[in-house]
């Protein structure tokens, strides 16, 4: 399993686990106290107790070890989630109004999908052409700001071959709602037929152009080299939206 994957969702079922602890264990302590000390019970109050050290303290110590236990987890997952293993490969995220682009280490470049090697480690480099966006792979955990003028970085592990929802986490205006794309991971040798392929996409503001080479839901990788990007009759320029319907329409 994929380490971040796991330590991000054991903190989260650490912390749902406490919560819920909690929310039982006073309501079920509101409702006896509810009846044990209501009036009709209890006709002369009891002004005896003044005050107790030992509750005091048992109160006071064993939240703070709940948050500290919380915080351990937290700390141990935001460790794993910034420290990017070295052997990883780097892929450059940009962020537009309203597409993703990114850039492979040969310089090949894709919009929307996002092709990757299962089994690997892979850093993103990100930043924005324009204004803030956010980079969320939920089924990987992890979201990071893309700034203008900047560069932030993420990674994740590809365990598993499959395609995965990529949303803009940051509203970024008027489409900010279609500024979707897929990870599509894919094995080591479609990856590497798919990657070496000459990069033939034409990337502008809103247009994606889908000549070349994908199969996505399929994980099949056709090497479509009868394409070119001056073709128009083979090009089909659409938004984000429509690309990413027409493909799940399929
Ligand atoms: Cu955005």
């Amino acid at each position: 399993m994929n380490p971040v994957v796991e330590v991000v969702d054991n903190s989260f079922i650490f912390i749902v686990a406490i919560s819920v602890l909690l929310l039982v264990g006073i309501t079920i302590a509101m409702i006896y106290f509810v009846f044990r000390y209501s009036e009709k019970n209890n006709p002369k109050p009891d002004q005896s107790i003044t005050g107790n050290t030992t509750l005091e303290v048992v109160w006071t110590v064993i939240p703070l070890l709940l948050v500290m236990a919380m915080f351990f987890y937290g700390y141990i997952g935001f460790r794993d989630i910034r420290n990017i293993p070295p052997d990883a490969m780097v892929v450059k995220v940009t962020g537009r109004m309203w597409v993703w682009s990114f850039e492979y280490e040969n310089k090949k470049k894709s919009d929307t999908l996002l092709y990757l090697p299962v089994g690997r480690n892979v850093k993103f480099e990100l930043s924005s052409a324009d204004v803030v966006h956010s980079f969320y792979v939920p089924a990987f955990r992890v979201k990071e700001d893309c700034v203008p003028n900047r560069t932030n970085y993420m990674w994740f592990h590809t365990s598993q071959e499959g395609t995965y929802d990529v949303f803009c986490a940051e509203y970024c205006g008027m489409n900010h709602s279609y500024m979707l794309g897929k990870v599509i991971v894919i094995t080591e040798k479609e990856f590497l037929e798919w990657v070496r392929v000459p990069d033939t996409l034409k990337t502008d503001t809103l247009k994606t152009t889908t000549t070349s080479v994908v199969a996505p839901m399929t994980g099949e990788v056709k090497a479509d080299t009868s394409k070119t990007a001056g073709d128009k009759k083979d090009t089909i320029k659409t938004n984000t939206k429509d690309t990413l319907l027409r493909r799940e329409n399929k």
